[in-house]
């Protein structure tokens, strides 16, 4: 499984330690937890480690966290505190009396103090949370932006490049951000059938895919490498398997990677029988091969399919052994699956996946 089952295990452990806190461990618990995720930030002991960001939104993101942390934090501990205080120090004693101890009613400076105190706590979290959706939000691209269009499907990603003619699926391509001349990407989510979330914790928060409300997003991705994310919102059956995988390379890379993209399949004589199976299926009402007469759109564009790690979001590793046996039946792999079973002949399965295997 590789990388990818580095991924999945990862997200566990993510999901267990917030679930973790919102049942209410013991608050220290959550907070020991925190630090030690942020001990030292080069190295993240998790590839959705939220608390590695290695982009501006996701950066501010982490700074306004730690700030909330911080000053709910400091309320927590007076307050324990305080609460401590009174229970030891006001217990029930042997030689009580049992009277009532003097009340106090209508004192103006403590009102005052419990009113205006946490008004200006709420205030200062209030600017700084601005700020920070002022910040994520930004909708105005720079000229150098890198501009894709991200359109959710039950249960995979597909990626269009408008302005670079690219069409790709699952595994985002970009340049990596110098942050002292930033190249972000503004990312328009859409979704052609039902609710999803674009999440990759190390570069950005959370931003939903709605059917007919175009939403958009920004990451400028500051250091090379592959960063993991998934669908964050459930979207059907396999919701779990619709994962994220976002390529940060070095400009020379990732214009390499766009020439790729764009040129079409190119015909290869040896697999002439799997290319002639592929295109007298149904495989070519859902599925685009460019230069071909396959151009569906229910499913991944397969024109480059061999430039990808994984297969059916990330999945599986994209080996022939798991192409074929996607292709003879992909609810092995990914139960519940929007790809039917075609019932196709060994040696038809062969053949496609021969063929496939070409589509570098
Ligand atoms: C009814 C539409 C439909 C038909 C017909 C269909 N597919 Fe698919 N295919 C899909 C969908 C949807 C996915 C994405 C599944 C997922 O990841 O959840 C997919 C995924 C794939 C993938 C993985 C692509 C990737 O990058 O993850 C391959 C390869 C593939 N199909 C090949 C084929 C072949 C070969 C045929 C014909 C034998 C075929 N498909 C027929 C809908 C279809
Ligand atoms: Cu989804």
């Amino acid at each position: 499984m590789g990388a990818n089952s580095r991924t999945e295990g990862s997200n566990l452990r993510l999901r267990g330690s917030i679930s973790g806190c919102a049942v209410g461990l013991p608050i220290f618990v959550c907070f020991g937890g925190a630090a030690l995720a942020f001990a030292d930030p080069t190295q993240p002991s998790s590839p959705t480690n939220i608390f590695a960001p290695a982009s501006s939104p996701a950066k501010s993101i982490f700074g306004l966290s730690l700030f909330v942390l911080a000053v709910t934090g400091a309320i927590f501990l007076v307050v324990f505190a305080l609460l401590l205080y009174s229970v030891v120090s006001f217990r029930k004693k042997r030689n009580d009396d049992g009277r009532e101890p003097p009340q106090v009613y209508g004192s103006n400076q403590v009102e005052l103090a419990w009113t205006v105190i946490p008004v200006l706590i709420v205030v200062a979290l209030f600017m700084a949370t601005a700020r920070v959706i002022a910040l994520v939000q930004k909708t105005s691209p720079p000229g150098n932006a890198i501009a894709v269009t991200a359109i959710g499907h039950q249960f995979w990603w597909e990626y269009r490049y408008p302005d670079l003619g690219v069409v790709t699926a699952n595994e985002l391509h970009l340049p990596v951000s110098d942050p002292a001349y930033p190249t972000p990407t503004f990312i328009t989510l859409l979704s052609a059938d039902t609710d999803h979330s674009f999440w990759v914790p190390r570069l950005g928060g959370k931003t939903d895919l709605i059917p007919n409300h175009p939403n958009t997003m920004w990451i400028d991705p500051q250091a090379t490498g592959v960063y993991f994310g998934q669908c964050a919102q459930y979207c059907g059956t396999q919701h779990a398997k619709m994962l994220l995988r976002v390529y940060v390379q070095t400009k020379d890379e990732f214009n390499q990677w766009i020439l790729q993209q764009r040129q079409p399949a190119f015909a290869n004589d040896a697999v002439s029988q799997g290319q002639r199976t592929f295109e007298t299926t149904a495989c070519i009402n859902c599925h685009t091969v460019s230069g071909t007469v396959a151009n569906g759109r229910f499913g991944p564009d397969l024109t480059h399919l061999m430039s990808r790690d994984t297969i059916a979001a990330g999945a599986a590793p994209n080996t022939p052994q798991n192409l074929r046996l996607w292709i003879r039946n992909p609810d092995a792999i990914k139960p519940g699956s929007l790809m039917p079973a075609m019932q196709l002949s060994d040696q038809q399965l062969d053949a496609l996946t021969a063929y496939l295997e070409t589509l570098r």
